[in-house]
């Protein structure tokens, strides 16, 4: 059978079917070319990602990162051929890292025929950044759907603060595909709870109930009740029993779409492997080649020519640009156009969408950033940390953000007049509260994120854990993130082992992209702020302390402004030329300022390095770092509570470690500072130990 120049000649319903079945042969064949990948669930789902995408979704491929365009999210991202298909289709076209839409297309048939290779377009999956069109990067199971509901909150914040009357500049929905795995994730319950709660209607996950995941059957381990779960969590809950009805799930999207209060939740009952005779509905059809004669007989089942490999008819391109092409077009013209009379008559309004789209920041965004005074007593970390917030909050109107349920410990809570709560009733709210959810909070951030919103999370430092996998999507996507991380070290004292970071600081120190900061009194914390929110294309942590840290009289020591190169030389010998290094970050930084004092005061030549940064400080040229830890200086030592892994970068071979070997313990702070030998005098003792002056 030949399938050239039929178009002309079909029906609508033909043109449909025809469209689904090259979304289907075009990820068999390429799985097939690559020798590896996930072909059944794009052949069970081409029916609703057509349906989500022709006749449903307001998306221009000309411009894909048009503000108010829909968005869709696959959270099963192994199911990636759907999406590259798509795009593929659409004629959707690149954009570059300046935002600049080129003329290009996104996504190749040649990138296509290199799936999964080496610089293709059309990678294992779905990778923001590196292919326009996506709008998050999924794979892990769960980020997706947890990440969609950073993007609904964004559209209720930006639609409330920036609609007017007749200015509907924001009214964008979310759809998202998930499948079994994807349900089966802790991080999706807590995502979909807050959903629920926060009554998010512009969000739709629509569940591939295949029954079925890699182990086999889902009757192995996953047999809850997951439309009564949903109904609970206070979504509406709708079902679509054949995922080949174009019509039945276009229905159900309507109703999605009519729905008020309530996020919607579609389960679709489908078949893994559609149209395989041997391995539909076999978990042999999630993530291996079909084999070339399975190809075969499959592309007979789909009246396809059998022979015929990434076969594009003729028609299908067309199809899809009178659909989704069309409706996004002249969605996204009429959109340009309402928003030229809106910046006619809110220019500022329409300015600070114009800055948030770039990342930039507004002018003036540091005037309420603080000066603390110098104060022997000091300020904790994450007091000096909810000062700035607030001022940064009151000077960027689209930063906002929240705590896991520990906003008065984190001090992270927006206290100024007007700030208020984000609730359904009350969207344009700048505090989140995320419940006790550190996981979902981290996936909502980086939805927020990736929605241009600038978003911060918060919760004890020890829980970072609980919200890694996300945190680490950030860097991977390269987002502006921001989680403040109080109860550094073991400032939690009584609390105990449970609750002392220590090998924390490590982990993330070990993913490639973010930058950790802990600064080590208010004016570091201030400085680090200013450094974090100039950044447009990482996230960063900042690790603060519970405890208060003295706040260094500047005049003596080095400007706090160091922070900003990671690393830098707070005090020196007189004349400088030291023979010792000390090196700290955080709390010890004081505790290292005191025994350099009381080296000096013995005679012994020795610097202060406050380091909070090693990421920006080793992006620093090698004179610099060389000016900060002088090569011929081998007397080095790090002070850190926490895990000494790593530091030997920093001290060498010679230098010593005071850091952290094993748990913390249950106690009061000095007595935890006495028993792991976080004391002025240990520090100088090792110091002299180096020199050979004990
Ligand atoms: C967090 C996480 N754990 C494990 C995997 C590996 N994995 C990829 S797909 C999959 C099974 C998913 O089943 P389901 O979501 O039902 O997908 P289907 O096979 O039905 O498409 C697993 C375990 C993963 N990608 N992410
Ligand atoms: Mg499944």
């Amino acid at each position: 059978m030949s399938l050239t120049n039929v178009a002309e000649t079909m029906t609508e319903s033909e043109l449909d079917q025809l469209s689904v079945d090259t979304i289907r042969t075009l990820a068999i064949d390429a799985v097939q070319q690559a020798k590896s990948g996930h072909p059944g669930t794009p052949m069970a789902l081409a029916p609703l990602v057509f349906t989500i995408w022709n006749r449903m979704m307001r998306f221009d491929p000309m411009d894909p990162i048009w503000p108010n365009r829909d968005r869709f999210v696959l959270s099963n991202g192994h199911a990636s051929m759907l999406l590259w298909s798509v795009l593929h289709l659409t004629g959707t076209r690149a954009v570059n890292a300046d935002y600049e839409r080129l003329g290009q297309p996104s996504v190749s048939l040649e990138d296509i025929r290199r799936f999964r290779q080496i610089g293709s377009k059309a990678p294992g999956h779905p990778e923001y950044h590196w292919v326009s069109g996506v709008e998050t990067t999924t794979g892990p199971l769960g980020q997706g759907v947890a990440t969609s509901v950073g993007m609904a909150i964004a559209q209720k914040w930006l639609a409330e603060r920036y609609n007017r009357p007749g200015f509907a500049i924001f009214d964008y929905d979310i759809y998202v595909v998930c499948g079994d795995g994807c349900l089966m994730e802790g991080v999706a319950a807590e995502a979909a709870s807050l959903a629920g709660h926060l009554g998010l209607d512009n969000l739709c996950w629509v569940y591939d109930n295949n029954h079925i995941t890699i182990e086999g059957q889902t009757s192995l381990a996953f047999t809850e009740d997951v439309a009564t779960r949903f109904l609970a969590y206070g979504w509406n809950v709708l079902r679509v029993s054949d995922a080949n009805d174009l019509d039945r799930i276009q229905q159900a999207l309507g109703v999605f779409q009519t729905t008020k209060a309530r996020p919607t939740f579609l389960i679709l009952d489908s078949h893994i492997g559609y149209g395989s005779p041997h391995k539909q509905d076999s978990a042999a059809a999630h993530g291996e080649p079909l084999g070339d004669e399975e190809v075969r007989l499959t592309k007979r089942r789909y009246e396809w020519p059998e022979e015929a490999q990434f076969l594009v008819p003729d028609g299908v391109r067309e199809h899809f640009a009178a659909g989704v092409g069309a409706r996004g077009a002249a969605a996204r013209s009429r959109w340009t156009a309402l928003f030229a009379s809106y910046r006619a008559t809110y220019p500022e309004l329409a300015s600070e969408i114009d800055q948030m789209q770039r990342r930039d920041l507004p002018a003036g965004w540091d005037r309420n950033l603080p000066v603390f005074p110098a104060d022997a007593k000091g300020i904790a970390g994450r007091d000096a940390s909810g000062k700035v917030l607030n001022g940064l909050a009151q000077s960027i109107p689209w930063f906002l953000g929240g705590s896991a349920d520990l906003g008065p410990s984190n001090k992270t809570t927006l206290t100024y007049d007007g700030a208020g709560s984000f609730q359904a009733g009350n969207p344009g709210g700048k505090n989140l509260h995320f419940g006790v959810r550190e996981h979902a909070m981290a996936a909502v951030v980086n939805g927020l994120s990736l929605s241009k919103v600038r978003a911060f999370g918060a919760t004890f430092f020890i829980f970072s854990d609980y919200a890694r996998p996300a945190i680490r999507l950030s860097a991977l996507m390269e987002l502006p993130t921001i989680f403040v991380f109080t109860h550094d070290a073991l400032g939690d004292g009584e609390d105990g082992p449970t609750h002392q970071p220590v090998e924390h600081l490590a982990s993330l120190r070990a993913i490639p992209g973010l930058v950790t900061l802990r600064p080590g009194d208010a004016n570091e914390v201030v400085e680090a702020y200013r450094y974090v929110m100039q950044l447009r294309h990482q996230p960063a942590v900042l690790v603060l302390s519970r405890q208060p840290l003295p706040t260094l009289d500047r005049r003596i020591y080095a400007p706090a402004a160091g922070v900003a190169r990671g690393a830098y030389v707070l005090a020196d010998p007189p004349g400088g030329n030291p023979e010792v290094v000390l090196i700290a970050s955080g709390s010890e930084l004081s505790l290292a300022v005191q025994a350099h004092d009381r080296l000096l005061a013995e005679g012994i030549r020795s610097r202060v390095v406050s380091m909070p940064s090693w990421e920006i400080f080793d992006h620093q040229t090698e004179a610099y770092r060389d000016s900060v830890l002088p090569p011929t200086v081998k007397a080095r030592v790090a002070v850190e509570q926490a895990s000494t892994f790593g530091w030997e970068r920093y001290v060498g071979s010679s230098g010593h470690v005071i850091g952290m070997r094993t748990f913390g313990a249950s106690a009061p702070l000095k007595a935890l500072q006495t028993k792991f030998g976080f004391e002025p005098d240990r520090v100088a003792a090792v110091a002299k130990e180096l020199l050979g002056k004990p």
